[in-house]
């Protein structure tokens, strides 16, 4: 993969005794070689709820026992069955990038060398229907670039948002052998749930319903498929590691057709299931649990 980036020269230094602060436990709190050293997969996603559900449903299907919350903090949850660590990240890109950047420590102190990372989430469809999966090509900025903008030192520095194909392609096919409804398509990142994704249902709006449709028809022109919060980030930040990713992100409503997010409670336990069949069906096939 291009750009991958060294591990930090001040982190990697091995009288420093680390301590993973959104984590609540370092190297000198816990064995972390012993817990994590066989992590294959992380799988991660906004809400700690689904996230405790995720790694149950695996336990009972695999018959590999869940590990407790092994997160410390009440930040972010963390549980483990076998070879797969499910942790959520919150909602937007400065929580996740917390979460990913502690995770990639995890796994450098855990001796995990190549961990693929996959986003299972929830997204708006721009003109696909509500259920849909989107399984991302490739994630783009709330200016419509296809970077990762971040300011460091007062400098906007952009960084290139690619996903793994290969990795894409075969959750794709898994997808289709299961009959679980995949699209492809760019997803693009905002920075906010409700103007920045041009909703009509926030407190404040200063544009016209014409505008939203505009902006949503241009998007679907340009390839997006889904809008969500964390792709870009989810993206740069996996590509400079050098670690294989993707990002499948069920959407709860298709835009075109409204903003508010009203489904019922079974039909959303539908939905928030797909995702989860579709990758927990591409790791068993993978490992072989
Ligand atoms: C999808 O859903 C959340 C907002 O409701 C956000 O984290 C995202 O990306
Ligand atoms: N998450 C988002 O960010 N947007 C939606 O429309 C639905 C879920």
């Amino acid at each position: 993969m291009n750009g991958v980036e060294k591990v930090n020269k001040y982190f990697d230094i091995k009288d420093k005794r680390d301590f993973l602060y959104h984590f609540g436990f370092g190297v000198d709190t816990l064995d972390i070689k012993a817990v994590f050293g066989d992590t294959k997969f992380v799988c991660t996603g906004g809400s700690p709820g689904r996230f405790k559900l995720y790694a149950e449903w695996f336990a009972k299907e695999t018959s590999i026992p869940c590990s407790e919350n092994l997160s410390r903090s009440d930040r972010f949850v963390i549980y483990k069955t076998g070879p797969v660590c499910w942790i959520n990240h919150g909602m937007g890109t400065p929580s996740l990038s917390i979460m990913l950047v502690e995770s990639f420590k995890l796994m450098h102190h855990a001796g995990v060398k190549n961990p693929t990372f996959i986003r299972l989430g929830t997204s708006g469809g721009v003109g696909v229907p509500p259920g849909t999966v989107v399984v991302s090509t490739g994630a783009m900025n709330a200016e419509l670039g296809d970077t990762y903008v971040q300011v460091i030192a007062g400098k906007r520095i952009e960084r290139p948002t690619q996903l793994d194909a290969t990795l894409r392609e075969a959750l794709c096919a898994v997808g289709k052998e299961k009959n679980i409804p995949v699209e492809t398509g760019k997803t693009m990142c905002a920075d906010d749930f409700y103007e920045g994704q041009m909703r009509l249902d926030g407190y404040f709006c200063d544009y016209e319903e014409e505008d939203k449709y505009a902006f949503l028809r241009k998007l679907n022109s340009l390839g997006v498929r889904n809008i969500e919060m964390e792709s870009t980030c989810f993206a740069s930040f996996t590509c400079r590691a050098g670690f294989p990713s993707a990002i499948v992100c069920v959407t709860l409503l298709n835009r075109m057709d409204g903003d508010q997010v009203q489904i019922d409670k079974e039909k959303y336990i539908e939905y928030e299931e797909r995702p989860f069949r579709l990758v927990t069906a591409y790791i068993r096939q993978q490992t072989g649990v």
